[in-house]
């Protein structure tokens, strides 16, 4: 079988090879490639590694993006809660840089989910992703999108068909990008001298302080924090000016606002800037110690949620799980659940819907089914969105089905 990655083994901020290695999973598979059969079986190593320098945290290796990216099944607008979160965002630009129209352009776009938001705001808007899938979902709903990864050809592609931008956004997708360099240096270039970049990503803060272990998987080449991409930004002749936090948002995201050093068109936020590295500096995050811990805090989760599994099987109970994340199908494979484990897994998008979680012989099914088998209990392994999905499945709670969720600790509620 074809070797789909490489192995990395200098910091993609910094340069430095003083990478520790501190959590390993060992070889996993591709939670986000559905592929039935023989394809599926593919398992790659998954392991994480602190830069001593920079505190960067990132994999020891990197997966090919075009095997991972060119047909994805992860929709953002599934999720209510994400569409509302797009919503504001665009509520916070239109006020932020207050100039009526704005032209944006969104980096690994998907399914058109921010940019529609945008177009309610009469914001021109152009995508940009990899995924043929979702350019074709997106163009459908009427999103000018351009199916490519982000990177100066992408660029130079957006300058000539739309012309450089006033807003660049990059949501949960930054993480994913193994020469941050080049993106940012692409970036740059499409954007106006008066325009704002906003990237968005899970914050590693979160990660480690509600043991989030199943956010780590092969997209997610890095794990960051803010100094790193501040010293980042600062390569390039750009400046954090703003951030914002959002713990309700994939675990708990941050979201940084960069200008270009001569902007002076849009405020600037230095003491909440330098208040939240300095936090983060407090908090011991720019040392090893705090990230030693993840992997016994892991096990324990796993010990726990097996505890609990094997008491409910001794008393005849029906498990199953809603949510076939990313983060579900690490959890999943990292506690060696099968189908005997969890009957199936309900996900609302239908593209998933027939595939098995990858790595495990889990169906993935809709609603539908959840109602013909009844289970007595619903491990929610897209935990991040407990409170949306609990409204989704009253009825499975009124006719007397509880709920496990296992992050930051394992509970029944
Ligand atoms: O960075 C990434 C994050 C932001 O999103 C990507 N690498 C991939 C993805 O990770 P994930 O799959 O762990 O994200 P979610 O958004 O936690 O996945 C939610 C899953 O749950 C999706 O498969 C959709 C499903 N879902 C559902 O079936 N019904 C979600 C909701 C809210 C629902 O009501």
């Amino acid at each position: 079988m074809k070797k789909h990655y490489q192995d990395k083994n200098e910091c993609r901020i910094c340069g430095s090879h003083r990478l520790m290695k501190y959590f390993d999973f060992g070889p996993m598979p591709l939670v986000n490639r559905y592929v039935s059969g023989e394809e599926g079986a593919e398992r790659i190593p998954l392991a994480v590694m602190f830069c001593e320098d920079c505190a960067n945290s990132q994999l020891s290796v990197v997966v090919d993006p075009y095997f991972m990216f060119s047909n994805y099944l992860y929709h953002s607008s599934v999720s209510k809660t994400f569409k509302e979160h797009c919503a504001a965002m665009a509520l916070d630009l239109q006020e932020r840089l207050n100039r009526g129209s704005l032209r944006c352009l969104d980096i690994a776009s998907n399914d058109g989910c921010l940019l529609k938001e945008f177009q309610k705001k009469g914001f021109e808007t152009v995508g940009v992703d990899p995924a043929q899938n979702l350019c074709e979902i997106a163009r459908q709903g009427g999103i000018r999108t351009i199916c490519s990864l982000w990177g100066d050809a992408a660029a130079e592609e957006v300058i000539k068909e739309f012309g450089k931008v006033d807003v660049v956004t990059a949501t949960n997708v930054f993480a994913h990008v193994d020469d941050t360099h080049a993106f940012v240096a692409a970036v740059s270039r499409v954007l106006t001298d008066e325009g704002v970049f906003v990237v968005e990503f899970p914050y590693m803060g979160n990660l480690i302080k509600y043991h989030e272990f199943d956010t780590i998987y092969h997209e997610h080449v890095s794990y960051f924090l803010a100094r790193p991409l501040v010293q980042l930004f600062k390569m390039h002749k750009m400046d954090v000016c703003d951030l914002k936090e959002f713990p309700d948002i994939h675990g708990g995201s941050l979201r940084l606002y960069v200008v270009k050093e001569q902007n002076r068109t849009i405020a600037r936020r230095p003491k909440r800037v330098e208040t939240f590295l300095k936090d983060e500096a407090d908090a011991g995050l720019h040392t090893i110690g705090p990230y030693q811990g993840l992997d016994t805090r892991a096990n324990k989760l796993r010990t726990d949620f097996a505890g609990l599994l094997d008491d409910l099987r001794g008393k005849n109970k029906k498990v199953a799980g809603y949510g076939a994340s990313a983060k579900g199908n690490v959890f999943v494979n990292f506690c060696g659940i099968d189908r005997r484990d969890l009957l199936f897994i309900v996900d609302d998008t239908v593209a998933k819907q027939g595939f098995c979680s990858p790595g495990t012989d889990i169906p993935i099914v809709s609603q539908k089914r959840l109602y013909e088998e009844l289970p007595d209990y619903l491990v929610i392994l897209a935990w991040n969105f407990s409170e949306e999905i609990m409204n989704k499945t009253r009825e499975f709670r009124e006719r007397g089905g509880k709920y496990i969720i296992a992050i930051p600790e394992v509970r029944i509620v």
